[in-house]
């Protein structure tokens, strides 16, 4: 696998190219960053938990259909996707009050919204990914009206599927972001991952994190924690 040609390397993944132009092949890493790279660290096990746990929920996705780019896992760290051409959005769904909209709002952590809340942001590292309103998604051409409205729709819908999902496994979604791309065929699929480095998990019961915001705020256990969300999602006999 190592003589494959890279396409990309992001913060936490590289990306290959595969035998198959629409396939290509996505290698976790244990590199963990926040704040836009100013903070990093290497973790080893991270990429691992990270390439199961996004299998699985993508996996999960299959069966509620969600289109979405996981085709397989082929090794440990390692798992083939449909080629998509990323669509430069963030999309977060919110359903506590936590980390940026707490800062932003003024509101308290942890606060139960009266309705999840979608926000888009600009996938733009020089401009630090920032908030967008739906005119400025429509003025910086990143998505059509018809798309903009599919995104919203789509995370809505991983979110009441996904928060029912694990509320039963004594977790709560507090927040998540997702990533979508469009095919050859111009079709959206959910791409990127799903996983503690992109979701908040708090304990139901003991309002542990069990997420990035253990690396963020230096809480230690990160890799532990995301081990603690692989082992409830693995004791799992539905999947
Ligand atoms: N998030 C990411 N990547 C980012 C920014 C945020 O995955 O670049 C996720 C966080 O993990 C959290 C949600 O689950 O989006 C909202 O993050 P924040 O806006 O509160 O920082």
């Amino acid at each position: 696998m190592d003589t494959l040609e890279m396409l990309y390397e992001g913060k936490a993944k590289q990306i290959f190219k595969t035998g198959d132009p629409s396939l290509v092949l996505v290698r976790y890493k244990d590199a963990a960053t926040a704040f836009n790279g100013e903070k990093r660290a290497e973790l080893s096990g991270k990429g691992e938990l990270n390439n199961r746990i996004s299998s699985f929920f993508f996996q999960l996705l299959t069966k509620e259909g969600i289109p979405h780019h996981f085709v397989r896992e082929v090794s440990a760290c390692e798992q083939l996707v449909k080629k998509v051409n990323i669509i430069p959005l963030e999309v977060v769904v919110r359903n506590r009050v936590a980390g940026s909209m707490a800062k932003r709002l003024g509101l308290e952590e942890g606060k139960i919204l009266p309705q999840p809340v979608v926000e888009f942001y600009y996938k733009n590292d020089e401009l630090g990914d920032p908030l967008l309103t739906e005119d400025h998604v429509a003025i910086l051409n990143l998505a059509t009206p018809a798309q903009r409205a599919r995104l919203k729709e789509t995370a809505l819908k991983v979110n009441r599927f996904l928060s029912e999902w694990l509320d039963q496994r004594g977790i709560v979604l507090v927040d998540f972001k997702l990533e979508f791309g469009t095919d050859e065929k111009g079709e959206i699929l959910l791409a990127d991952e799903i996983s503690p480095d992109t979701c908040r998990f708090w304990d139901k019961e003991t309002g542990e994190r069990l997420d990035k915001d253990r690396f963020r705020r230096d809480l230690g256990q990160v890799v532990e924690s995301y081990q603690k969300i692989w082992n409830r999602l693995e004791g799992d006999s539905h999947v």
